[in-house]
């Protein structure tokens, strides 16, 4: 492979996107954690699902590979290089799903990272359903690939929290799901802005996490956390804000403020625009929003500086950014995908973007 074609080269959201991992959706199930940390990130009218050897229904899942495969093809035909992970039976295994690569990997320049996951459920999700696209990746010299961790004896990362009756709300001064007594992250929780990466600590991802992130980033990339306001139910920085080209950022108001925002030097110049509205949940909704909040209309993905995918039951959004922005939203059928953890951004990683 030459270095003029690399295969891992990307430090921002918006730039041509030119390769990417597109996650699929068959035998998922529902993630299963202690009470404490499921209570924490999930829906309450949904809880009760998230126990152990509990697939999604077939029909969302089925209609969820559809609107996978389908987005792939568009991709392709916007000339993208697309990685598919490998078909396995998660629900056999005790894992999650290989529909959500975001939380799993993050390229920052020439560098992919492996999150080392809090979730006992999806510690064994690269191993499973990834070295292939690994194997082909390392085919490029110059591209490094940092596997996460291993955990060496027993796991701690849930000793102290939980509280005696398992859940975090009621636990004292423990605000967040998971301790800090190793790196745990999932790479939903950073987002890269140039040689700048902003992060956030939530009930995924630690201050461990974090740090073990700057050290494992190349040379001149600084990882910086912003403050966020989400509270007990955090977990993934991806529905908070979202640049829609370099200079021009929406975010969430109940969930980041401006202020916050613009104490980061990168975002100095920057245009912060709050969402004009609230997005609201739909009433009984089919297929059920086991895992998201409305914010998910945030979760967007773009192919360059104007394009971006968005649900194609967003219509408010799409006609916002084009409108106010002249972006030129792409629309397409995702909702079986976002029933089970996630929309376009959630659902890929991208590996090579470049002017
Ligand atoms: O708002 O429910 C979804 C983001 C998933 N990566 C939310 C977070």
């Amino acid at each position: 492979m030459s270095a003029n074609s690399p295969l891992i080269s990307a430090d921002d959201e918006w730039s041509p996107l030119k390769a990417v991992i597109v996650g699929r959706a068959e035998h998922s199930a529902f993630p299963s954690e202690p009470f404490h940390a499921m209570a924490a990130t999930m829906r309450k009218e949904h809880l009760a699902e998230f126990r152990p050897g509990n697939p999604f229904p077939p029909e969302v899942l089925e209609k969820a590979q559809q609107e996978l495969d389908n987005f792939a093809a568009v991709l392709e035909q916007n000339g993208v290089r697309v990685y598919r992970p490998k078909e396995v039976d998660w629900l056999k295994v005790g894992g999650f799903t290989g529909a959500m690569p975001r939380d799993t990997f993050m390229t920052v320049g020439n560098t992919l990272i492996e999150s080392p996951f809090p979730w006992r459920c999806r510690q064994k999700e690269v191993q499973l359903g990834y070295m292939d696209i690994l194997d082909l990746l390392s085919s490029d010299y110059c591209a490094r690939i940092c596997r996460a961790p291993t955990i060496v004896g027993r796991d701690t990362i849930y000793d102290g929290v939980g509280g005696t009756n398992g859940n975090s709300e009621t636990n004292g001064s423990h605000h967040w799901a998971i301790n800090n007594s190793r790196p745990a992250f999932e790479t939903a929780d950073f987002m890269r802005f140039g040689k700048t990466i902003i992060a956030q600590i939530s009930n995924v991802t630690n201050k461990k996490g974090i740090d073990y992130v700057q050290a494992m980033v190349p040379e001149g990339y600084t990882v910086e956390i912003l403050e966020t306001n989400e509270g007990f139910t955090t977990r993934h920085i991806d529905a908070t804000i979202l640049p829609l080209r370099k200079g021009l950022l929406v975010y969430s108001p109940p969930r980041v403020s401006e202020e916050s925002l613009r104490s980061h030097a990168v975002f100095q110049d920057w245009e912060l625009h709050p969402l004009p509205y609230t997005p609201q949940p739909e009433k009984n909704p089919w297929p059920p929003q086991y895992m998201c909040s409305p914010w998910l209309v945030l979760n967007g993905l773009s192919l360059d500086e104007k394009r971006i995918f968005v649900e194609e039951k967003n219509k408010e959004f799409a006609d916002w950014i084009r409108d106010r922005f002249g972006m030129e939203p792409i629309l397409l059928p995702f909702a079986h995908v976002n029933s089970i953890g996630g929309s376009f951004h959630c659902s890929t990683v991208d590996l090579v973007r470049s002017a």
